[in-house]
């Protein structure tokens, strides 16, 4: 692949944007190499400017289930732009999305939108804290919920539970109130409780997709309900990236444990900047303006990105099955890398969950953080560049889910594997 014109362009971006990014993310610096400059979507590709065509299994981190440029969605978006951008006042549009998440979850009554997933944890926990009138809050290692102050945190030192800044800028009095615990450890969350009586909120991705994609094992979330309900500490599941991606209810349509608060993103505002965050009446009626909780923003509930959110979820909700073709892809997908990865003796561990898919380069299976650290990230870091050249883009760390979207056929998934097969022998 010839990428000349995205080299000039991320030069050319240095000058005036930090990294040549607006999100850390795409500058590649885990997989080295330059972040291709992207001219257009088209269903299940992507086109660089160079003119490069890629199978994108990226889609934008997860909102673009249906692929690019899909024609619903962009109608919808083109119909609401002709009646204006936005109003800062209420418009029906939001009311019709909010009832259409509300019916689909017996665990939210009354729903927010805000314009990201950060602003939704962020306002999740702010609402958790002044229901419950407490200070504390847990999340665990390798769970990531955006990037408001006191979930900058990472392992304190030594038994304390209590995080300390993941990044200059964050006070440690900021973090002060949040406590660290492993994912499927529930011996760790009992810890934060003996240490804490004040904790307000317990938040966990029930499907992790920022550790690359480790999924919470059904019991471990059950006796995290039952130590939240036994400490008078609300449950919030962050499902920014599972929702509408796992299973058309995300992790709650693959296991019972109910949350009290759940964070929405991505799928929801089918490509457009929407978050939004859910609960029982009693909780989100603390919200301002009726409730002491306060939370706002200007283009929160935009209608032109309701309007995309609801063709994106219109077209899922009238279709469900389409999520069993989704996880056969993934799975086709998976399996086929493993067994490549086997022939070069590669060890590689896989899982899918609906649309998401994940690989590590570990010999062992990955059920929290420590475990995904000790994947071979330079071993992902050959894969995923020999794949790019190849025209495949796969998410750009190791620590990060992959996705099948609706435009994706077994034609597609089988000839990716073919090219794995190919650039495994070549890397090993
Ligand atoms: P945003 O503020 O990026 O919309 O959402 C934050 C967020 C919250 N919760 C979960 C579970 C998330 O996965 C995210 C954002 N996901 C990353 C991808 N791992 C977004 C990509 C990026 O940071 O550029």
């Amino acid at each position: 692949m010839q990428i000349t014109k995205s080299k000039t362009a991320f030069d050319e971006a240095k000058k005036v944007i930090p990294g040549g990014v607006d999100s850390p993310v795409r500058a590649f610096k885990s997989v080295g190499g330059t972040p291709l400059f992207i001219e257009k979507g088209e269903g299940a590709y992507i086109y660089d400017i160079d003119g490069n065509r890629y199978v994108d299994f990226v889609q934008s981190w997860g909102p673009l289930i249906h692929g690019h440029c899909d024609e619903d969605i962009q109608d919808a978006v083109i119909d609401a732009v002709k009646k204006g951008l936005s109003f800062g006042a209420p418009t029906t549009v939001e009311t019709e999305l909010a009832k259409e998440i509300c019916e689909m979850f017996d665990s939210i009554e009354k729903i927010r939108f805000v314009s990201s997933g950060t602003e939704a944890v962020m306002s999740a926990i702010r609402l958790a804290r002044g229901y419950t009138n407490k200070d504390d809050i847990v999340k665990f290692e390798g769970c990531y919920h955006g990037h408001s102050d006191s979930l900058l945190v990472q392992a304190g030192s030594g038994a304390a539970t209590f995080g300390t800044p993941s990044s200059p800028g964050v006070p440690a009095d900021f973090t002060k109130h949040t406590l660290l615990a492993k994912y499927n450890d529930i011996q760790s969350v009992k810890k934060c409780f003996e240490n804490s009586q004040d904790i307000a909120c317990v938040i966990i991705e029930p499907i992790a997709g920022n550790m690359g994609l480790v999924p919470a094992e059904e019991e471990f979330l059950e006796e995290l309900r039952e130590l939240c309900d036994k400490n008078g500490a609300l449950l919030i599941f962050d499902e920014v990236m599972s929702g509408f991606r796992a299973h058309l209810k995300g992790a709650q349509g693959l296991i019972k444990t109910k949350p009290d608060i759940v964070t929405f993103g991505k799928v929801i505002g089918g490509g457009m900047p929407v978050g939004a965050f859910g609960a029982r009446k009693d909780i989100m009626d603390k919200l301002s303006p009726d409730g002491p909780v306060y939370q706002a923003g200007t283009l929160s509930g935009n209608p032109v990105a309701m309007n995309a959110g609801l063709a994106s979820l219109a077209k899922l909700k009238k279709n469900p099955t389409i999520y069993d073709k989704l996880e056969m892809l993934a799975k086709r997908l998976t399996d086929g890398l493993k067994e490549a990865a086997k022939q070069n003796d590669i060890p590689l561990q896989t899982c899918v969950r609906g649309s998401m898919f994940g690989f590590f380069f570990n010999d062992k299976e990955v059920k929290n953080f420590d475990d995904a650290l000790k994947s071979d990230t330079k071993m992902f870091a050959k894969f995923h560049s020999k794949m790019l050249e190849n025209g495949v883009y796969l998410a750009c760390s190791q620590f990060e889910t992959g996705f099948i979207c609706t435009k994706m056929d077994e034609k597609l998934i089988d000839d990716v594997v073919k090219t794995a097969e190919k650039v495994f022998k070549e890397i090993s």
